[in-house]
């Protein structure tokens, strides 16, 4: 039939609006509930033109095989760093994430976290649970965020939301990056590690993949030092993790925040029992609005370009 709808693959779970919004405008066949994945494919590989993805929903070679006609992979999340882009750009697809519409949430949740471990919230909230307050009294005192040096490892769009609002908190907002941005107001640090030296708080807001893995390592870890703190909101694979579980463990650094880690939803067990870590399960864009707001970008991604019209936010 020469207006059927076209055939859309969802990879993994996405929100129910997302699911809703595809079944108005394509024929959806849910990967994520069939019982049998190969019996699927091999009934409608042939027929799908788009896929809607996200963070776990790595596309294997062999899946994108049996989609000869496959256009698009339209994918939740503006990291994409879980799709072969090099493959993708072999076969000609489009590729497309959700840049922007979370800059503000992720920016919110970093702040967050940066008041959690300056002001030990989470430390106070179970001292006054336990009753602590009345029997032992005042809570010892904390440091504070006013003054305070942030390093912003990755000054990209997310990045800058973060130092918009450590200057609204009065803090002096430096940068390191591959490159420096020369309109941007802040000092720029050609080397991590001596901006690692300069910083109370370091901020790590950059892609995953290769040329980031493990950038965070022992070495930046030391130049942070006793006094210094890591928040890290980009990729857990950014952070060399058993360096940070040693320099946790032996107090080399003041402490560390972590909404993201290496192997999610694993977290090495050895954070559980360290006082000077807050840890929350990759929540930075995880509200109401912005998740909707992400899930409506993948939907129209697919619209747009299965329409024969420019996709909205392309990566390839
Ligand atoms: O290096 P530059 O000047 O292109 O700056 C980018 C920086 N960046 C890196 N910095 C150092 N070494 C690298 N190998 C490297 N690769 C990238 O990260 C840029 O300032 C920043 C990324 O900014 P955007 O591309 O605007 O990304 P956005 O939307 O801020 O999201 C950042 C990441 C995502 O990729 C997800 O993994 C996570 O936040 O949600």
């Amino acid at each position: 039939m020469a207006d059927e709808k076209p055939h859309v693959l969802m990879a993994v779970r996405l929100l129910p609006s997302v699911g809703e919004a595809l079944d108005q405008h394509f024929n959806v066949h849910r990967l994520y509930e069939a019982q049998d994945r190969d019996a699927l494919m091999a009934e409608v590989g042939e027929k799908i033109r788009g896929v809607a993805t996200g963070g776990h929903g790595a596309l294997a070679p062999e899946l994108l095989d049996k989609m000869p006609n496959l256009e698009i992979i339209s994918s939740f999340g503006v990291g994409y760093d879980h799709i072969d882009t090099a493959e993708c750009k072999k076969r000609g697809l489009r590729v497309t994430n959700t840049p922007d519409v979370l800059n503000d949430a992720v920016a919110e949740t970093t702040m967050a976290l940066m008041l959690a471990l300056c002001r030990k919230i989470p430390q106070h909230d179970s001292y006054v649970r336990q009753g602590l307050w009345a029997s032992q009294g005042a809570y010892p005192l904390t440091g504070e965020l006013t003054g305070k040096t942030v390093g912003i490892l990755g000054l990209g769009r997310i990045g800058k939301e973060i130092a918009r609002r450590c200057q609204v908190f009065k803090m002096q907002v430096v940068y390191h990056g591959r490159t420096q941005q020369p309109f941007e107001p802040y000092p720029y640090y050609e080397s991590l590690v001596e901006m690692a030296k300069a910083v109370d708080y370091l901020v790590c807001i950059i892609p995953g993949g290769k040329a980031t893995e493990k950038m965070v390592n022992r070495e930046v870890l030391d130049a942070l030092g006793p006094e210094g703190y890591l928040v890290s909101m980009g990729r857990g694979t950014t952070i060399d993790e058993a360096a940070l579980i040693d320099a946790l463990q032996n107090e080399r650094i003041g402490g560390a925040a972590l909404d993201v880690y290496e192997n999610e939803p694993q977290v090495p067990e050895a954070f559980f029992p360290l006082d000077n870590v807050v840890l929350v399960p990759h929540i930075g864009s995880a509200t109401h609005k912005t998740r909707w707001a992400m899930g409506d970008l993948v939907v129209r991604n697919l619209i747009e370009h299965l329409a024969g019209r420019p996709a909205l936010t392309p990566v390839v």
